[in-house]
């Protein structure tokens, strides 16, 4: 595409509950969306078009080294000046080279993701195709998984799950970090029972050290154990995996489609939580997607507390054959009173895979108003 302006905005939009990781407790999501206007070639003419992007980044750099304030700064110091001077220089822009014409700069892939996103809605839009059918996908609905914060008690972890279970939720996941892990787990078992898809996700929160301990979850017949080591503790999670029968699942460690061949390679994963945003973009996600299946490893569609922008886009990945484990796709309202879309339901436990061009679904202008905090007019760059 030729881009013609970028509009950055920072939201705020207030959670229905406090979310608590081994990492923080959120209250509010704070994010970026990247309105990108330009134009795209077709194959009837030129199309003026507009495409939406969403970053993944936190607020605080605890999850991963990227957060909100920098990614700012890194798209529009950085990123954007970059496109500009190809632009500059008579070529265009498009999704699919995005990737490799920001390759220069190390690192910052939610930040490089977002731009990736809106070009890719961009084209997508003026082409009338939809997401799922760019990536491949045959699925019209994909099911609901919901992760479930760290809870004040146990009760209140049982009253959290009933109520997502009584709304169909098809699979269960507990954040879990040393103190809360094998008690919450026993607990929702005895409770809800074994038939319920149940998994855990400890963000890095232990050590090797902690391998016997760990182990004891393995009889809980859990699905999966998310990261429960550090990042860059591919090793590591090699040799837990050889110490415990519950599969291990990795998330934070998994940056490209090359740390995804290490780590099954390696013996780290067994299954991989594929985050678009987390691995540069929805092209790179659906690399992992096509070389995990091609090893026979599971993967399943993570998520960041997306607003609809970003559900949509997710939803149309996890619509792709491979992901054959429920994912951190739930409704609009699990995290969000008003999203600035129009909200993800669950029907049947599913939410449906948007099928209209691009993302297939468009901000409410009143809603997104509502609750940007910032906007910047960051192009020409
Ligand atoms: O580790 O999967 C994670 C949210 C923020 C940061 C990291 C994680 C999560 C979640 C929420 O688990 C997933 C969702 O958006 O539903
Ligand atoms: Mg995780």
């Amino acid at each position: 595409m030729l881009i013609e302006s970028v509009e950055l905005r920072e939201l705020r939009l207030p959670l229905v509950s406090p979310f608590t990781t081994s990492f923080s407790t959120q209250t509010e999501r704070n994010t970026l969306v990247l309105r990108v206007a330009g134009s795209v070639p077709t194959p009837n003419g030129r199309v003026d078009v507009v495409g939406w992007g969403e970053c993944v980044a936190l607020g605080e750099p605890l999850y991963s080294p990227e957060y909100i304030d920098g990614a700012k700064r890194m798209i529009q110091l950085y990123l954007l000046p970059m496109l500009a001077r190809v632009q500059a220089e008579g070529r265009e822009v498009t999704a699919e080279t995005v990737g490799a014409l920001l390759e220069k700069v190390v690192g910052h892939r939610m930040a490089k993701a977002a731009i990736e996103m809106a070009v890719l809605d961009a084209e997508l839009r003026a082409r009338g195709e939809s997401f799922a059918r760019y990536f491949g996908a045959t699925r019209t609905r994909v099911p609901a998984g919901v992760s479930v914060g760290i809870q004040p008690s146990v009760d209140a972890l049982l009253g959290a799950v009933g109520g997502y279970l009584d709304e169909g939720y098809v699979r269960i996941k507990l954040k879990i970090q040393p103190g809360w892990d094998l008690a919450p787990v026993a607990a929702v078992r005895e409770q809800f029972g074994d038939e319920v898809l149940l998994q855990v996700d400890a963000n890095a929160a232990y050590t090797l050290a902690d391998a016997q301990h760990l182990r004891r979850l393995d009889d809980y017949g859990l699905l999966l154990i998310e990261q429960p080591l550090a990042e860059d503790d591919l090793v590591q999670h090699a040799k837990l995996a050889t110490a415990m029968s519950t599969p291990i699942c990795l998330d934070e460690s998994i940056e490209s489609a090359k740390d995804a061949a290490d780590a099954i390679t390696l013996g780290a994963a067994s299954v991989i939580n594929i985050k678009p945003g987390r691995v540069g973009g929805y092209l790179e996600a659906k690399r992992i997607h096509d070389l995990s299946r091609a090893h026979g490893v599971a993967v399943w569609c993570g998520g960041m507390l997306e607003t609809g922008l970003g559900r949509a886009a997710n939803a149309a990945l996890a619509a792709l054959d491979g992901f054959s484990l429920p994912g951190d796709i739930s409704a609009s309202d699990r995290f969000y009173t008003e999203d600035i879309t129009e909200p993800f339901v669950l029907r049947d436990g599913h939410i449906d895979v948007p099928q209209g061009p691009g993302l297939g679904v468009e901000p409410i202008l009143e809603n997104l108003a509502r609750v940007t905090h910032d906007t910047q007019e960051v192009w020409p760059a």
